[in-house]
Formats: structure tokens, C-alpha cells, sequence
């Protein structure tokens, strides 16, 4: 086994052979982890050390004993299969664990976190989880996803600087490096954000695309036989074969194609699909380990040097980076004090003081005004008082509202990196990629388009509820509501699909108001991401001094109206809730006791205590209608086993609205029958 002792600077002889004991031992190190997991995948780890080494070792500008430096490169292995070549680095470079905010003393992960590789409650998962493991920048094993987020990482890095760097005060300009796979790099949405970020030309990108022509089927020639240069060079990207290509070319993302060998030194596995995945074997490993000159029965070895290496390495570089960074900062706090409290805020993931006091209140209104419309005027007031709320649309602004006007206008162009306006383009699933990737970088960020269009993005908001990183989509012309454009075009299953994601909330408000109170809350979430559901078509806006304040949003249903005693319970949604509070009133005229529920969340409705709950909906009242313009899956929840459930039971129709409202049963009238139904059912 080689073995250099290290006093002071290395000899480039020295250095290259304490490099092969680093490398050798992060092979090493998943070989055995996967051995002992008994599932796993060594196979990338052993190809790709050697590569994942040098760029940790010698490019990364990252502080070990400070994983939370604000300027540090991200990281993302994209292809998160290979998590253990992420463990490895964060464990041998010394990354320190975060608690509370703060770098303890204590490693990331440890030595024996990585023994308990894929185990119940260990920092070693299967694949690299946001949040639970200290030094992963994003969760990723869903391939392309990374990629994506890397995108929002790099638009964030440069709106940072641009907003907040001063002459001689460089706060940001972090890069963001990715390794990537053969599966990455077939995936849409890597695709996607990958013509977006030659677009918007961020050169301050960079992956790694760890060409080793095999995936789990097989050679990539079963189906993946396209040029990948050329299809970035397409994309307007600096595609090249060394690292150190990266930082000196300017006005492009860079792509680094690595032509690795996957399993590198299993005599009999390397360079097949068979060294993608699970353990190697006992004999293979042995003769694995042989090869790279390794002891054969020793496990989970890491020769002091290498620690020292990478001390001396990463670490050495990293401190100082973060130390000369420390000192500008403080020298712009007292140059720049309004944008350094500004800095200070978002670093910290705090909202601005009064962010809130000019929140618009909407004038009861027959006539009404579209939950969309409203939620342009709402965003508009808090982009006056949170200037680090960013975001766009899938090439829908006009139509889901989210654009910027006046003071906080501006596109975010190649050139204006600092705009606020994001134009994603046709591109609703690296919307979610990239929204994603900006929220782990500060931001507040958010995405737009159709709802029904949300099933384009279900994977990356999927992430973000998993991640707990507070972005926000705005989905509108939620329903069939959509009318004309019909089925193809009407949401039906898509409110249910985002309810059943553990960690998202999911507000669908009844009116102008009720979308103020959404975004009071959104605007507050830290750790969950929210998903808007908003009407094309106008709603009324309910006269508050006669029905209950719109605060009630806040807990995710409320009464709206109510009569003493009621004896039947009308539940709505959304554009729905006025045929409830019409049927209510013409019960009322009938003598009958109704009550109306506004019920814009059922996740924060299930956060409320069951006191709070039962008074709402009290359990000895059966007789319930509810209301609401999507798939009835779930809703027995709140109908209760005999209560009756308006929804669509089939996909909508093409047709103005006014037929369409007649055809699926979404009139006073149909609301008033079944609550009929209801009460002679339920009758004391
Ligand atoms: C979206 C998605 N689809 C499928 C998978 C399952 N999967 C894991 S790795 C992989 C492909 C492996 O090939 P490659 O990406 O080249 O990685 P390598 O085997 O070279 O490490 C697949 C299909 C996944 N993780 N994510
Ligand atoms: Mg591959």
C-alpha cells in the first residue's frame, strides 16, 4: 500500500501518490459499504473518484468546517444513485455536521454513518437527501432532477451578485458543478434546463457528464446513440474534456465530458451493466482491491494521509476563501449597511418588516374579479416589499398573472441577470427543477402555468415537499372553468394528485381575499412548499362584513356563514363555494339552518386540533354537501360514508362555461337538490 508522510508542501511525486490513496480510498470505501448494505451502487464511485476527487480537491471553493458559507460552489451529484461517492468526499474532506444553524465538531458523516450505509435512521440513505444529510445541496436520485436544480443554483448565484455584489465587495459568485449520467442525460428535463441555461448563458455552470456508456439495461447503445456534444454545442454550451477549461471561458455554461469506466477494477464486472448496481461479491471484491494495490481483507480502511490530504487540499483552500470572504462582508456592513441588513435576512430565510402592510383587501364585488387577477395584485405588493421574491412562467405570464410590473419589472436576461421576471419558456418541468434549485439557494421562488399542466412538474414538486424548501407555484385556470379550450385543457385529478404529496400545501381560494390570506401564509412557510390553485373566470368577492374574515384561510376551513343550529353542512372550494352560499341563502329563505364551509386547504385544516375541527364540521351533523370542481377522490373524507360528493367523475367538455357549469352539475340548483337529499336522509 502506498504511503507518504506529509509534512508541510507535497512534491508533485508525493502528490500524486497520496491523490491515488485519496481516490482508492473512496473506492474502497463503496465497494464495502455496498458489500455490507448488501444493496447499492459502488460501480459511478469507482469510475468517477478519480474525477470527483480533482474537483473537491482542487476546484471546489468550499470550507469543510463551514458546510453553510453562503459563497460556496455547489455541489449536486446528479446522478444520485452514486450517493457514496458524496458520502465519502463530505466524509473524508472532514465536512462538519450542522446543527441548529451552526457547524458543530462533529463530522457530516462519519466513518460509521458510512458502515451504516442505507440503514434505518442513518445520514446515509440510498440516495442523497436534502436537510438530512449535512453537506447535500439538494436531494436527488430521480434522474435529471439535479441537473435542473443546478440551473435555478446558477440563475440564483448571478442574481445574488448582481443585486447585492458591490465595487470591491464581491458577496456572491459561487459556481455550480454537477456529475451527471448517461440517464441524466437522457432525461426532458435535463434537456429543458439545460437549453435554458445556454440561453440564459451561465457561465458560472458546469457539469460533468460521467460518459461511461452504460445504464441498467445495458450499453447505452440499446437506445441512447445521439451526440451529446453537439446536442449542447446546440444548446449554445462550452462542451470540453479538462476542468480547468471551465473558469476561464466566459459567456456559456460549460459541459465536461468524462469518458470514465464504471466498476474500475473488478476484473470481471468493470465497464458492464452488471457493475451498476448491488454488491460485487466477496472474490470480486478481493481481486477489485487487489488491483488498486488495496489490502485485501481490510475493510472500510482509510489511511491517515488521505485525511491530511484533503486537509491540505479543500480544506486548506476552503478556510482561507471563506476567511478573505468573511472580512469583505464585514467591511460592506458598515459600507452598505441597508443591502448588508438586506443580505442578512435572506441568508437567514427572514421575511423584511412589514413584508405584510400592504397586502390588498378587495372591496366586496358581485361582479368579482378572478382569483388570478387577484393573485397578480397580491404578488405585485409583495414584490414592493420582498425584492428577493423571484420567479415566472412557462410562457403563460399573461394568462396565470404572475408578472412583475412597475418598480419590480425586469426581465432575468442573459444580460440582466438581476431581473425578476424569469421566462422559463415552454418548459414546465425544469420550471420545477430550476424553482427548486433557486429556493435551496435563498430565494423565494416560484413557477406559473396551467394546473392542469402541474402533472408536467409533478416529479420536481414532489422534491421540493420532500427537500421542505418553501418555493411556490401559482397554477391557474384551475377547473373546467377553463371552458372553450376543453378537456385536454380542464384540470380534473390534478387538486387530488397534489394533496396526496406528504409537505405540500395546497390552497385553492374562494375569492380576491381569500388569495390575500394564501399568500400570507405561503410567504411564511419555512420548511413546505405551496401550490396555488386559482380560477380563470371571475369569482365574487364575498362581502366580509357580512360573512366571516378571509383570516380564516389560515386555517385551512372556516365557516363562511351559518345559520343557528344548522342542520346540513355545504363544503366548497374554490370557485364553488358561492353556489354554496347561494343554496345557504335560499335555504335560509325556506326557514332550513345551513351552514357554509370555505374549505381553500385540507392539509392546514388537518393541522388544526380536532377541537378546532369538530367545530367546524361537528360530528354529529351527517347531512353534508360538498362542492368542487375536480376529481371526488377523497372527499368521502369530509362528506362523511353518506354525504353527498359534487365533482367530476369524467373529463370535462369543451363548451363556454355557462353549459359546462349546467352539464357537470355546478349550479345553485344541484348544490340546493342535494342538500335536499341530505336533509331528508339525515332527518332527526
Ligand atoms: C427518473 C428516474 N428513472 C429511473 C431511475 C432508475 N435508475 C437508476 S440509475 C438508472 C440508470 C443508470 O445509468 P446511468 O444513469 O448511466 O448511471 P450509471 O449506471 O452509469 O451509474 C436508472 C434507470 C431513476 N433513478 N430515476
Ligand atoms: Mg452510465
Amino acid at each position: 500500500m502506498p504511503s507518504i508522510a506529509h509534512h508541510g508542501h507535497s512534491t508533485d511525486l508525493e502528490r500524486k501518490g497520496s491523490d491515488e490513496l485519496c481516490i482508492n480510498t473512496m473506492r474502497t470505501l463503496a465497494i464495502d459499504a455496498v458489500e455490507q448494505a448488501k444493496s447499492g451502487h459502488a460501480g459511478t464511485p469507482m469510475g468517477m473518484a478519480p474525477v470527483a476527487f480533482t474537483l473537491w480537491q482542487q476546484f471546489l471553493r468550499y470550507d469543510p468546517a463551514d458546510p453553510l458559507w453562503p459563497n460556496r460552489d455547489r455541489f449536486v451529484l446528479s446522478a444520485g444513485h452514486a450517493s457514496l461517492l458524496l458520502y465519502s468526499l463530505l466524509h473524508l474532506s472532514g465536512v462538519k455536521r450542522v446543527e441548529n444553524g451552526v457547524a458543530t465538531n462533529k463530522p457530516a458523516v462519519s466513518l460509521d454513518d458510512i458502515k451504516r450505509f442505507r440503514q434505518i435512521d442513518s445520514v446515509t440513505p440510498g440516495h442523497p437527501e436534502y436537510g438530512h444529510t449535512k453537506g447535500v445541496e439538494v436531494t436527488t436520485g430521480p434522474l435529471g432532477q439535479g441537473c435542473g436544480n443546478s440551473v435555478g443554483m446558477a440563475i440564483a448565484s448571478r442574481w445574488l451578485a448582481t443585486t447585492y455584489n458591490r465595487p470591491g465587495h464581491t458577496l456572491f459568485d459561487f459556481d455550480v458543478y454537477v456529475i451527471c449520467s448517461d440517464g441524466d442525460m437522457m432525461e426532458g428535463v435535463a434537456s429543458e434546463a439545460a437549453s435554458l441555461a445556454g440561453h440564459l448563458a451561465l457561465d458560472n455552470l458546469c457539469w460533468i457528464y460521467d460518459s461511461n456508456t452504460v445504464t441498467i439495461e445495458g450499453h447505452t447503445d440499446l437506445a441512447f446513440s445521439e451526440n451529446v456534444e453537439q446536442r449542447f454545442h446546440g444548446y449554445r454550451w462550452n462542451v470540453v474534456r479538462a476542468l480547468h477549461l471551465f473558469k476561464t471561458h466566459k459567456g456559456q455554461p460549460t459541459l465536461i465530458i468524462v469518458n470514465s469506466v464504471i466498476g474500475y477494477g473488478a476484473p470481471t464486472k468493470q465497464n458492464t451493466a452488471a457493475a451498476h448496481s448491488d454488491p460485487l461479491g466477496a472474490e470480486e471484491v478481493r481481486k477489485t482491491k487487489r488491483f488498486y494495490g488495496w489490502p485485501e481483507d481490510e475493510t472500510f480502511l482509510v489511511p491517515p494521509e488521505v485525511r491530511e490530504t484533503f486537509a491540505d487540499g479543500i480544506g486548506r483552500r476552503g478556510a482561507a476563501l471563506n476567511a478573505r470572504w468573511r472580512i469583505v462582508l464585514n467591511t460592506y456592513e458598515t459600507q452598505h449597511p441597508k443591502e448588508a441588513q438586506e443580505v442578512r435576512g435572506i441568508l437567514r430565510g427572514e421575511l423584511p418588516d412589514n413584508w405584510d402592510a400592504d397586502l390588498p383587501f378587495f372591496a366586496a364585488d358581485q361582479k368579482g374579479i378572478a382569483t388570478r387577477e387577484a393573485s397578480g395584485k397580491v404578488l405585485n405588493a409583495l414584490a414592493l416589499k420582498v425584492p428577493w421574491l423571484i420567479g415566472g412562467s412557462a410562457d403563460l405570464a399573461p394568462s396565470t398573472k404572475t408578472r412583475f410590473e412597475g418598480k419590480s419589472a425586469g426581465d432575468l436576461t442573459a444580460q440582466s441577470p438581476g431581473g425578476r421576471n424569469i421566462h422559463f419558456g415552454v418548459r414546465e418541468h425544469a420550471m420545477g427543477a430550476i424553482v427548486n434549485g433557486m429556493g435551496v439557494c435563498y430565494l423565494r421562488a416560484f413557477g406559473a402555468t396551467f394546473l392542469v399542466f402541474s402533472d408536467y412538474m409533478r416529479p420536481s414538486i414532489r422534491l421540493a415537499a420532500l427537500m421542505g424548501v418553501p418555493i411556490f407555484h401559482v397554477f391557474t385556470h384551475d377547473s373546467i372553468g377553463v371552458g372553450e379550450d376543453g378537456p385536454t385543457h380542464q384540470p380534473i385529478e390534478q387538486l387530488a394528485g397534489l394533496r396526496a404529496v406528504p409537505n405540500l400545501i395546497v390552497l385553492r381560494p374562494a375569492d380576491a381575499n381569500e388569495v390575500t390570506e394564501s399568500y400570507r401564509i405561503i410567504m411564511q412557510l419555512k420548511k413546505t412548499p405551496a401550490c396555488l390553485a386559482l380560477s380563470r373566470q371571475p369569482l365574487p368577492v364575498f362581502d366580509r362584513t357580512i360573512y366571516a374574515p378571509a383570516a380564516g384561510v389560515a386555517r385551512g376551513a372556516y365557516v363562511l356563514t351559518d345559520s343557528p343550529n344548522p342542520h346540513v353542512i355545504l363544503i366548497g372550494t374554490g370557485s364553488e363555494v358561492r353556489l354554496c352560499v347561494a343554496a345557504h341563502e335560499k335555504l335560509k329563505a325556506e326557514g332550513i339552518a345551513s351552514r357554509v364551509v370555505s374549505m381553500p386547504s385540507w392539509e392546514l385544516f388537518e393541522q388544526q386540533d380536532q377541537n378546532y375541527r369538530d367545530s367546524v364540521l361537528p360530528p354529529d351533523i351527517h347531512a353534508r354537501v360538498t362542492v368542487e370542481q375536480g376529481a371526488v377522490l377523497g372527499w368521502d373524507r369530509y362528506a362523511g360514508p353518506s354525504g353527498a360528493i359534487l365533482g367530476m367523475r369524467t373529463f370535462g367538455a369543451s363548451a363556454p362555461l355557462k353549459d359546462l357549469l349546467v352539464k357537470f352539475g355546478f349550479t345553485t340548483e344541484h348544490v340546493l337538490a342535494a342538500a335536499r337529499e341530505q336533509l331528508e336522509r339525515h332527518k332527526p
